[in-house]
């Protein structure tokens, strides 16, 4: 990766670096800015769910797959565990490019079966939340002495860009069911990305939440000790710090449901009361009492709807492997 891309990514991403009380006020982030104008003018107000993820939104977020309720994180964990010291030997990975990688906790078990098989060569973890990332590469650099880490600051939903003197095989992974909180049309155009960025020899290791029981699904986002509710609205911290607006986070209940029709969870903020909140840039925006603003969709999957993606995106199933009650499924995409 050449230096100049370096910090257009770094630009590109910006949101939550040391300086961004400061810059908030001299120059505001202008991507965001225009995301949230637009997302609470439209009919159904909506935030992209990119926005949870300041520092304290990805610890937050560590919370939530330590939840009782939470059943994805520790079901995708046992499938990597099973597997990988299979999988990736057979692959030959020698690099991983990991999509929206947070802690990389379970990634580790990915490099530890490609140190075991003696091919681990680079790690490329990319993610929006700056200091969260540079935080797992540092402790990565320390567990795995001979690895190259190279993190890589980036918003995934508009640009993906492939490290220059990649070795191959390349392994491009996008865990923890992270593609349901895209759109599928925002899905498709993501997959089309990694798949422009793949030669012939590398895969894809995606993960996928599965269709089941709803209120198994219901539970997950609703848990009883109001982290995910703690995660829903700290997006409007991140409005505040980062625009400078006044959104009262104590003003908003968190909503989570299951919509039977799209396969998908929607999560919301709602206000009891009525709110005029003042966004510099944007102006006064005003919610009635009870007006739901959308902040997540978590598409769930099966193998139909993930083959539908893959064909779309030039993409095939290579491998479906759910775990063995059906709550997750790894999938391994090659190139058509
Ligand atoms: N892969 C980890 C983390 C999942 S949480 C796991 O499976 O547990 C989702 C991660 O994706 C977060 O770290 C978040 O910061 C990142 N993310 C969300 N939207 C993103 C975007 N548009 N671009 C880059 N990273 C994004
Ligand atoms: C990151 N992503 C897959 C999580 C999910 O389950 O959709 C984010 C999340 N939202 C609420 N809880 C967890």
């Amino acid at each position: 990766m050449t230096e100049s891309s370096r910090t257009k990514w770094a630009r590109i991403a910006g949101a939550e670096r040391p300086d961004a009380a400061m810059r908030a006020y001299r120059r505001p982030n202008l991507r965001m800015l225009a995301e949230v104008a637009a997302g609470l003018s439209a009919p159904q107000k909506e935030l992209p769910p990119k926005y949870f993820y300041d520092h304290r939104g990805s610890e937050l977020f560590e919370e939530i797959t330590r939840l009782p309720e939470y059943y994805p994180t520790r079901t995708e964990r046992a499938l990597l565990a099973a597997w990988m010291p299979e999988l990736v030997p057979q692959l030959g990975t020698r690099a991983l490019i990991e999509l929206g990688a947070g802690s990389a906790e379970k990634s580790r078990i990915i490099l530890s079966a490609m140190q075991e098989a003696g091919t681990a060569d680079l790690y490329v973890p990319i993610d929006v939340s700056a200091s969260f990332l540079n935080q797992t590469a540092s402790r990565l650099r320390r567990e795995y002495p001979g690895l190259a880490v190279e993190p890589v600051v980036a918003d995934i939903s508009e640009e993906l860009e492939r490290p220059r003197g990649l070795p191959h095989p390349a392994l491009y992974a996008f865990l923890g069911g992270t593609i349901g909180n895209f759109y599928p049309p925002a899905a498709i155009r993501l997959l089309s990305r990694v798949r422009v960025a793949m030669e012939a020899r590398d895969r894809l290791l995606l993960g996928v939440d599965l269709r089941k029981d709803v209120n198994r699904i219901e539970a997950a986002y609703n848990d009883s000790q109001g982290v995910t509710a703690a995660f829903n609205r700290n997006m409007l911290l991140v409005l505040n710090h980062e625009l400078g607006s006044d959104f009262d986070p104590s003003a908003f209940e968190h909503l989570a449901f299951y919509e039977p029709r799209t396969h998908r969870i929607e999560m919301h903020l709602v206000p009891s009361t009525a709110q005029e909140v003042r966004i510099p840039g944007i102006g006064v925006v005003s919610f009635a009492a009870g007006e739901s603003m959308r902040t997540e969709i978590s598409c769930k999957h099966d193998r139909g709807s993930v083959a539908a993606l893959f064909a779309a995106a030039g993409l095939r199933i290579e491998i479906w492997k759910p775990d063995p009650d059906a709550l997750f499924a790894l999938v391994v995409g090659a190139l058509v």
